[in-house]
C-alpha cells in the first residue's frame, strides 16, 4: 500500500530528542528521511543512557525508526558539496541545532534558496525572537519556561516537570505539522519557506488552560475548581493544582485496594455532572443526589475535598481495575493509573501497533512507542533504526557519485 508522504525526501540534520520525533514520523508516513551525522561519532543519544556496551541506545533507536544514516562532516569543504547535492534533491530540512549553527556551517537561508528554492527549511529552537533567542535548550528548561513547571505540583511544593516530553517530544509534533502544511502551501506557490517551532511556544501552547486560568483569576482572584478553594488563597499568579482537572468537571486521583503497597494503585476519577446520581449511587450516597449541597455543580465546588475523600473511601475497596469495570458501567468518566510495566504488557496496545516490538541487529529485540497517528490509507510499518553511516554509500550512489569517488571521499573524511 503507498504511503501519504510517498515521494517527499527530508535532509533530517536534527539530534537529541525533539527534531529526530519530528522526522519519525514524517517517516513512518512514509518519506524518505536521511538523517545525516558525524562520522564516527553520530547523533550525541547513540551513546547517552546506554544499557548494553557498545550498542546504540534505547534512546537513540527509539527516536530514529524509518530513517537512513549517511555521514557527512559539514565543515570540510569536500563534505559541503555532498550536502549541497543533498540539499538540491531534497524537499525539506529539518534541524535542531544550537542557534546560528547552520549559518555557521555556511547554509544560510539565502544559501539553501540559491541552492533548491522549493526547500522547505524547519527548526526547532529552544526560543523565538527576544531575550533568549540565542540560548541552548533541553526538554526541562522549554517545561520550565513555557508555563508547564510552574502549574505542575502541589501548591505546598516546589515547580514540578511532568515525564511527558511536552518540550521536546511536543515541539516535533508541532514542528511536523508546520512542515506539512508548508509542503501542502508549496504545491500552490511552488516556494519553499521557513518553519520554526519554538520549545517554550509548543509548551505554552500545551498549557493553554492555564493561562485561560491566569486571566480568570485576574478577574475574578479565585478559581472555585482549584484545591486552593475555599478555604486556601490565591496569589497574582496561578498556582499549581495538584492533580484537579483543568477543565469544567472536577477530577483527582483516589487511592485503590494494595496502594499501601503498589505506587501505582490509584485510579483518576472524575465528577462529571450528567452522572452525578449514578456516582452517589455506586458509592452509596444516594442522598447526595438530591441534598441542595452536593446536588449541583456549583454547590459541590466548596466541597470537591470531601467528595473524592468520601468516593475514596469506596475506591479503597477495589483495585483500579475493578473500580474502572463497574464506573464504566454507568458511563463515570475514570482512568487507571497505569505503570510503564503495565502498558509495556498490555495486549491491546500491541494489537494496535502502539507498541511495536522491533529487531535490531546489535541488540536484538526491544519495544518501542509506534505511531500514535493512525491513517487508514498509509499504515505505519515500523523499521529498526539506521546504523551509524550504515546508508551512506547507497544515498551517495543516488546522488551520482561513483565508487570511486565515494572512496575518495572517505578518505579525505569527509564523508
Ligand atoms: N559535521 C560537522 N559538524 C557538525 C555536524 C556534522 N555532520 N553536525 C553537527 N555539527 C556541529 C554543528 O555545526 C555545531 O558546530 P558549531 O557549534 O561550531 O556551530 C556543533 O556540531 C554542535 O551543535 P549544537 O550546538 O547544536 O550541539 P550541542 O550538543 O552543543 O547542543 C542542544 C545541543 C540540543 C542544546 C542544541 O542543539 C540546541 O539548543 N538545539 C535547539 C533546541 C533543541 O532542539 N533542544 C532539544 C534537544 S532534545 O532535548
Amino acid at each position: 500500500m503507498s504511503k501519504a508522504l510517498d515521494g517527499v525526501r527530508i535532509l533530517d540534520f536534527t539530534h537529541v530528542q525533539s527534531g529526530p520525533t519530528c522526522t519519525q514520523l514524517l517517516a513512518w508516513f512514509g518519506a524518505d528521511v536521511i538523517k545525516v551525522e558525524r562520522a564516527g561519532a553520530g547523533d550525541i543519544t547513540r551513546e547517552q543512557l546506554r544499557d548494553i556496551p557498545d550498542v546504540d541506545s534505547l534512546y537513540f533507536t527509539m527516536l530514529n525508526h524509518n530513517k537512513r544514516s549517511v555521514t557527512i562532516d559539514t565543515k570540510n569543504p569536500e563534505g559541503k558539496l555532498v550536502l549541497e547535492a543533498l540539499i538540491q534533491k531534497c524537499d525539506v530540512l529539518v534541524e535542531n541545532f544550537a542557534p546560528g549553527a547552520l549559518d555557521r556551517m555556511g547554509f544560510t537561508w539565502e544559501r539553501i534558496q540559491e541552492l533548491n528554492p522549493r526547500m522547505i527549511v524547519a527548526s526547532v529552537k529552544g526560543f523565538g525572537p527576544g531575550p533568549y533567542e540565542d540560548c541552548k535548550v533541553y526538554e526541562n528548561v522549554a517545561q520550565c519556561a513555557g508555563g508547564a513547571a510552574s502549574t505542575t505540583g502541589f501548591d505546598d511544593g516546589p515547580p514540578v516537570v511532568s515525564g511527558a516530553q511536552i518540550g521536546d517530544s511536543g515541539t516535533g509534533l508541532h514542528l511536523a505539522l508546520g512542515i506539512v502544511t508548508a509542503l501542502y502551501q508549496r504545491t500552490v506557490t511552488g516556494r519553499g519557506q521557513r518553519v520554526l517551532a519554538a520549545m517554550q511556544d509548543g509548551v505554552l501552547n500545551l498549557c493553554r488552560v492555564k493561562l485561560r486560568d491566569q486571566q480568570r483569576l485576574e478577574r475574578t482572584g479565585t478559581m472555585k475548581e482549584y484545591p486552593q478553594y475555599p478555604n486556601g488563597t490565591f496569589g497574582e499568579a496561578v498556582p499549581r493544582a495538584g492533580n484537579a482537572s483543568g477543565g469544567g468537571q472536577p477530577g483527582w486521583i483516589l487511592k485503590c485496594k494494595g496502594w499501601e503497597t503498589d505506587p501505582n494503585a490509584y485510579i483518576y476519577f472524575i465528577t462529571q455532572a450528567p452522572v452525578w446520581a449514578k456516582i452517589c449511587n455506586v458509592i452509596g450516597k444516594e442522598e447526595w443526589a438530591t441534598d441542595p449541597n452536593y446536588a449541583t455543580p456549583a454547590a459541590r465546588l466548596p466541597h470537591l475535598k470531601d467528595i473524592f475523600a468520601e468516593i475514596e473511601h469506596w475506591t479503597m475497596t477495589k483495585t483500579k481495575f475493578e473500580a474502572m469495570e463497574i464506573l464504566n458501567k454507568y458511563d463515570i468518566p475514570c482512568g487507571p493509573i497505569l505503570s510503564m510495566k503495565e502498558i509495556a504488557e498490555e495486549p491491546s496496545l500491541r494489537k494496535t501497533g502502539t507498541i511495536v516490538e522491533v529487531d535490531h541487529p546489535t541488540r536484538g529485540k526491544y519495544l518501542t512507542v509506534g505511531n500514535p497517528i493512525k491513517l487508514s490509507d498509509s499504515p505505519t510499518e515500523v523499521r529498526r533504526s539506521p546504523l551509524l553511516g550504515e546508508h551512506t554509500d547507497e544515498v551517495m550512489a543516488e546522488l551520482g557519485y561513483s565508487p570511486e569517488q565515494i572512496s575518495a571521499l572517505r578518505t579525505a573524511g569527509a564523508i
